[in-house]
């Protein structure tokens, strides 16, 4: 298509949006129930109440014995949280690598059941941070562990249980959630080292259960949410059923793009990376996006533009397919590389990037 053509078209599904987010804004303004006393109100909630009740229903729509609640996945960066979280979603709605602290963002993502809501809450990996960047990763994963109804203790089963996970133990020791230890990368161990890993883990912390399994394979993850859910508390569920992720479009666009950068680089150029997504628009068949990809010195820039813009290319396209499944249309992905020297240990950079700790 010719590019005159394709933005014409643009143009008008641009519009489309503009009157879609009209017609958003006076719906916010039309309140049904503002002319009604808070007497008439407090009734209303009532007489609903007891319909509910008269259908079995507790509280609105949930049915009686429904659970829900918070489950954090927290551990050692790179033990397999995400993998973890987006198996128990089936889709994939936060970034992986084999690169260390992957995960700079904590996502909630819900599962739903017809007698349960479960909410996981991904975690950066709990490390002993070097910079700024390190020190705020660490604020956001260990805020969880005081915020949730189970942690999720996730320890990859290949690599020896040592002092990094010690670190993260004495942390999960101090919190008053229920504590589960799940040994991941179960496809890559034998039962002799399982057995081996269990025991070393079991003597960290004084765990309620255990669970072994394999999130790539697939391996036991339907029993793994069976298991969280059976620890929530009786309540009615937190999000509405449609829900995947807390995580706006704009940040999910950033991350994934981030996440071809890790896959496609090695040594320090993954860990200076950090991207902003610039422009999110949306209409009924394109999201059209901009992103800048921050790294620290020239040379990393280079690195990523590659020759004749090879690299950038690829990253682009990487994540232009990923977005697309993620979004069920197509997706104009403009992206630009900025060198920010230090970036990492400048708490303004960090928050504007999107990485600083939220309450
Ligand atoms: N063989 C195998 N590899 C796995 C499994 N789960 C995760 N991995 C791999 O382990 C690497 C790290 O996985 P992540 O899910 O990104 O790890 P994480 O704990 O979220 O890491 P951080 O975000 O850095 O804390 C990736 O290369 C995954 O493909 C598994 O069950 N089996
Ligand atoms: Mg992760």
């Amino acid at each position: 298509m010719d590019s005159e053509l394709r933005d014409d078209l643009l143009e008008d599904e641009f519009e489309d949006i503009e009157a879609n987010e009209e017609a958003d804004d006076m719906l916010v303004e039309f309140d049904p129930f503002a002319d009604l006393s808070d007497e008439e109100l407090d009734a209303m909630v009532e007489a609903a109440g007891d319909a509910g009740a008269a259908y079995g229903l507790v509280a609105g729509d949930t049915p009686e014995g429904f659970r829900s609640g918070f489950v954090a996945l927290v551990g050692r960066p790179n033990a397999g949280k995400s993998t973890l979280l987006n198996a128990c979603v089936g889709t994939k709605v936060a970034i992986t690598s084999p690169v260390a602290q992957t995960t700079r963002r904590r996502m909630r993502a819900v599962v739903n059941r017809d007698d349960f809501q479960l909410v996981f809450v991904d975690t950066p990996g709990i490390h002993k941070p070097k910079d700024g960047l390190g020190s705020e990763l660490n604020r956001s994963a260990l805020a969880e562990l005081s915020d949730v109804d189970v942690v999720a203790f996730v320890i990859d089963a290949s690599v020896p249980v040592g002092r990094g996970d010690a670190w993260v133990a004495e942390r999960v020791r101090a919190s008053r959630a229920t504590k589960i230890l799940v040994l991941t990368k179960a496809d890559k161990v034998d039962q002799a080292k399982m057995m081996q890993q269990i025991e070393a883990a079991r003597a960290l912390v004084d765990f309620d259960d255990v669970i072994v399994v394999s999130a790539t394979e697939g391996f036991n993850v339907e029993p793994f949410i069976e298991l969280m859910a059976s620890y929530l508390p009786e309540s009615p569920r937190w999000y509405p059923e449609g829900m995947d992720t807390d995580t706006d479009d704009a940040t999910l666009v950033a991350e994934f793009v981030r996440e071809k950068v890790l896959l496609r680089t090695r040594e320090e150029v993954p860990h200076s990376v950090g991207v902003v997504c610039d422009s999110f628009e949306r209409s009924r068949k394109l999201v059209r996006v901009h992103a800048t990809v921050y790294v620290e010195r020239d040379g990393q820039k280079g690195i990523l533009i590659g020759r004749k813009g090879e690299m950038i290319k690829h990253i682009g396209t990487d994540a232009r397919h990923d977005l697309e499944r993620l979004f069920g249309r197509k997706v104009y992905l403009e992206l630009d590389v900025k060198v920010k020297p230090g970036w990492r240990d400048d708490a303004g950079e960090i928050r504007r990037m999107g990485y600083a700790f939220e309450e």
